[in-house]
C-alpha cells in the first residue's frame, strides 16, 4: 500500500511535461474551463468557491486518448491496465484501473503534477475533495501530495479508504490543514489490491471560509489566554503526569527528590480528578520516583525503573536505578508488578511502537552506571523480554532520551536528554530496533547545551516533523539557549534546521532577558487547534525561572510571543500537560535548595473566549480499528478533527505525545473520520477525540481506543 517512502521512490524521475506539450494542454484547459463555467452548480449547496480541479469530469482528452491533467501513475511489478469507462458516471468518460495480479506496488489515476494542471491551495486553508468512485476491491484510498517549494513534489498523505461498491458512490473528504510551503496539491485514487476502480467527477473547493467578526469580552484573555493557580495543592511531589484513559491524572512523586522520604520508605502517588477537583492516594510499591511510563494500547500505564538508592554521603556511589516494573490500573486505581526490567533504569525513556510493545532506552543501572541495554516490553505477554530475546546494539543513549517514532518504525532520538552534554557525535540520531541499526542526523545546534531541552512531534503526526526547544547545561551551567531545530522526517536524508528563536520573557522580579538568554526545563504542549503552547522554564541549573510562554504555528513556523505567564516558577521537575477539556495543566518545581513548589497552575487557552464550543453529540463507536471511518455527529460547522494521544510526562520528556489529523467527510452535521491505517502515525491506545468550530474553538475530548 502507499506508504510515503515507497510513494516518493515512484514519484522520482517523473518526466515533466515538455514546453510545447503543455502549451496544447492549456489550450485544452480553456476549452474545458469554458465547458465548466457554463456546468450545472450542484443542486442545494450554495458553494462560496469554485471547483479548482482541471478537466474534473474527466472529458477533455490529450492526443493519446487519456483525459487531459491526469496521469497513469503508479510502480510496482502487477499486471494491470488503465483505460476509459464509457460512459463515465456523468458524460462520456472515467478512469478505469484494472490490476489482474498485484504482488507489491499500486496503480493511482492521479492529477498531473504539472504547475498548469495542479490546483493551487493556500497553506493554512483546508479543502473539501470528492470523487464518484466504483471499486470491487477495499484496497483502494484517497491518496494526496503536496507540492513544496523547497522540496517540490511529496507525498501527503492518505485520505480516505473506500468501501466497496457497484454503484457510483460519491466519496468526500476534508483535507488537513496545507502545510507552510506548499503551493499546489494533486490527488487521485489509488488501487492496490486485485479488482477494478472507476473514477470520476472530482471536485475541490476551499473549505475555509473568512473569519467572521469574532467577539471577544475576555480583554487581555482574548490574545494571551489566562492562569489560574487552582485553590488546594498537590498532595503529593508531582515529578511524573500521566493523563488516563478516564481523564484523570496520575501524579507520581515516589519519594520525590527527598532523600528523608527514602530513607523512610515513604513513597506517593496521587491520582487528580480535574472534573471535581479532588484527589485520592495511590499505595506506592516502591521508589518511582525518576522511573519511566507511558501508557500501553488497553489505557493501563506501564511504569518502568525509578530510584534504587540516591548518592552516597561519602561519594562512593552516585543514583541507583531501580529494575522495578509496574503497571498502574486507572479502573482499579492501583500498581501491579509485573516482571523486572533487564537492566536498573533512574531516567529511562519509554516509546510504545507500532505494534503496542514498548521500546525503553537509556538511564542510570543499579551500580549508577549508564544503562546500555535495549529493554523491551511485549505487551502481549505482559513482560519485559529477556537481555537476548531483545535486538541489542549496547549503545548508551543517556538521560531521558526522547525517543520518538517514525512513521516507518524506526525510532528518531531528537537529542533532548537530561542532564549535561550531549551524545558524542551529532547528538541526534535514527535508531532502527528491527534493524539493529544507528545512523546519525546532522544539524542540532550546540548538542551539548540541550540538557531539558524539549522535542515534540509537530500537528499533525502524519507530517512527520519534529521541533526541538531550548535547553542549557546544569554542568558548565551557560544561560539556556533561545535555539529551536526543525526537522523533516519524510525526507529521504533527515538533518536538522534551524528555527525561529524562542521569544524572551522575564527573571524574578521582572528583569527581561537579555537577546541571547533563552530556557531549559521547558515545556510544549499540542493544543487541539494544531498550535504548540510553550511555557515555563529556566535560565540555569535549578535555579532563575524564566517566566515567558508563547504559541508555536507549525503552519507558518513561527513563535506568537507575549501569553500569559504562569505566577508559579517552573523550573526542574515540572510539567505542563493537555486536559481533555482543552486546557493545560502545569506541575511542579523543585529548585536547588531541595524545596518543591505544590501548586498546580491551569492555563486556558485564547481560543476558549472566542465564542460557543462545538459538541460532539455521537459517536458511531469508540473502538477503531487502522483504515476505518467512524461518524460523529456534531453541532455545528467543524474545521477540523484529530485525536492526541494522552500527555505522559517528566522532566521536560514526553516521547509519544501526537496529534493525528483525522481527514474528514462532511455531510452537514454528520462527519466521516478517517483514521490512518498506519499504527506507527497512531500507536495503539486511547486517545483524546477533539473537534474544532470554524471559530478556531476546540470542543471537549471524548474518548476513543485505536488499534
Ligand atoms: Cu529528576
Amino acid at each position: 500500500m502507499s506508504s510515503g517512502g515507497t510513494v516518493l521512490i515512484a514519484y522520482r524521475n517523473r518526466p515533466w511535461l515538455s514546453r510545447a506539450d503543455r502549451g496544447r494542454i492549456a489550450q485544452a484547459l480553456i476549452l474545458v474551463l469554458i465547458a465548466a463555467t457554463a456546468a450545472v452548480v450542484p443542486a442545494g449547496a450554495a458553494r462560496a468557491s469554485a471547483n479548482l480541479i482541471a478537466n474534473p469530469g474527466l472529458e477533455g482528452l490529450d492526443p493519446t486518448g487519456f483525459p487531459v491533467c491526469w496521469e497513469r501513475s503508479g510502480w510496482g511489478d502487477q499486471s494491470f491496465t488503465f483505460g476509459l469507462a464509457s460512459p463515465g458516471h456523468t458524460g462520456a468518460n472515467a478512469i478505469r484501473v484494472t490490476l489482474t495480479t498485484s504482488p507489491n506496488g499500486d496503480r493511482k489515476a492521479m492529477m498531473l503534477e504539472n504547475p498548469s494542471c495542479a490546483p493551487n491551495v493556500t497553506p493554512g486553508h483546508r479543502y473539501d475533495l470528492s470523487a464518484w468512485y466504483t471499486t470491487t476491491t477495499a484496497n483502494t484510498v484517497m491518496t494526496m501530495f503536496r507540492h513544496d517549494v523547497a522540496q517540490g513534489w511529496v507525498y501527503w498523505t492518505d485520505l480516505a479508504t473506500l468501501p466497496v461498491t457497484s454503484a457510483w458512490t460519491r466519496k468526500t473528504v476534508r483535507t488537513p490543514e496545507v502545510p507552510a510551503g506548499t503551493d499546489q496539491i494533486v490527488w487521485g485514487v489509488t488501487i492496490y489490491g486485485v479488482g477494478t476502480l472507476q473514477t470520476d467527477d472530482y471536485e475541490m473547493n476551499d473549505a475555509t471560509q473568512p473569519a467572521p467578526e469574532q467577539s471577544c469580552s475576555a480583554g487581555d484573555a482574548c490574545t494571551r489566554g489566562v492562569w489560574q493557580v487552582l485553590p488546594f495543592n498537590s498532595p503529593v511531589r508531582a515529578i511524573h503526569a500521566v493523563v488516563l484513559k478516564n481523564g484523570n491524572v496520575l501524579l507520581v512523586a515516589g519519594s520525590g527528590n527527598d532523600p528523608d522520604a527514602f530513607a523512610a520508605g515513604t513513597f506517593t502517588t496521587a491520582v487528580y480528578r480535574p472534573e471535581t477537583g479532588t484527589f485520592s492516594n495511590v499505595p506506592t510499591p516502591a521508589d518511582l520516583f525518576c522511573s519511566g511510563h507511558v501508557q500501553l494500547a488497553d489505557g493501563r500505564v506501564l511504569i518502568m525503573g525509578g530510584n534504587k538508592d540516591y548518592p552516597a554521603a561519602d561519594g562512593s556511589h552516585g543514583y541507583k536505578g531501580l529494575r522495578n516494573s509496574y503497571v498502574f490500573d486507572p479502573a482499579t486505581g492501583s500498581y501491579s508488578r509485573v516482571n523486572d526490567m533487564t537492566a536498573g533504569s533512574w531516567y529511562p525513556s519509554a516509546t510504545i511502537m507500532g505494534n503496542g510493545d514498548v521500546i525503553a532506552l537509556g538511564g542510570l543501572g543499579e551500580d549508577s552506571s549508564g544503562t546500555v541495554a535495549t529493554q523491551y516490553f511485549k505487551t502481549s505477554e505482559s513482560r519485559w523480554l529477556s537481555l537476548n530475546e531483545a535486538n541489542q546494539t549496547w549503545n548508551f543513549w543517556g538521560l531521558y532520551p526522547s525517543m520518538i517514532l517514525m512513521q516507518d518504525g524506526r525510532l528518531f532520538y531528537t537529542g533532548s536528554h537530561v542532564f549535561g552534554n550531549g551524545l558524542p557525535g551529532t547528538g541526534s540520531s535514527i535508531y532502527d530496533y528491527d534493524a539493529n541499526t544507528i545512523t546519525p542526523v546532522g544539524g542540532l545546534q550546540n548538542k551539548d547545551q540541550r540538557d531539558q531541552s524539549m522535542s515534540v512531534l509537530l500537528p499533525p503526526a502524519q507530517d512527520q516533523k519534529v521541533l526541538t526547544i531550548g535547553g542549557g547545561n546544569i554542568d558548565s551551567n551557560p544561560d539556556a539557549n533561545r535555539l529551536t531545530d526543525l526537522i523533516d522526517l519524510k525526507r529521504a536524508d533527515p538533518a536538522y534546521t534551524a528555527g525561529p528563536p524562542l521569544p524572551t520573557g522575564t527573571l524574578t522580579g521582572g528583569v527581561p532577558q537579555t537577546s541571547t538568554q533563552g530556557k531549559m526545563y521547558v515545556s510544549a504542549v499540542l493544543l487541539p487547534d494544531g498550535k504548540v503552547f510553550e511555557t515555563g522554564g529556566g535560565l540555569h541549573n535549578r535555579a532563575d525561572p524564566v517566566y515567558e510562554a508563547s504559541m508555536y504555528d507549525p503552519a507558518t513556523n513561527t513563535f506568537t510571543p507575549g501569553l500569559a505567564t504562569d505566577p508559579v516558577p517552573r523550573t526542574y521537575h515540572s510539567s505542563a500537560f493537555l486536559l481533555p477539556d482543552g486546557r493545560v495543566m502545569a506541575v511542579g518545581d523543585n529548585p536547588g535548595n531541595g524545596t518543591f513548589d505544590m501548586r498546580l497552575s491551569i492555563y486556558s487557552p485564547p481560543y476558549l473566549f472566542h465564542g460557543a464550543r462545538p459538541q460532539i453529540l455521537h459517536i458511531s463507536e469508540n473502538e477503531w480499528a487502522y483504515g476505518s471511518t467512524h461518524t460523529v455527529t456534531v453541532d455545528g460547522p467543524i474545521l477540523r478533527a484529530e485525536l492526541i494521544r494522552p500527555g505522559a510526562v517528566t522532566h521536560s520528556s514526553d516521547p509519544n505525545q501526537r496529534f493525528v489529523d483525522l481527514p474528514m467527510s462532511v455531510n452537514g452535521g454528520t462527519i466521516g473520520l478517517n483514521l490512518t491505517s498506519n499504527p506507527n502515525i497512531a500507536p495503539p491506545g486511547w486517545y483524546m477525540l477533539f473537534v474544532v468550530g470554524t471559530n478556531g474553538v476546540p470542543s471537549v475530548a471524548r474518548w476513543v481506543h485505536v488499534g
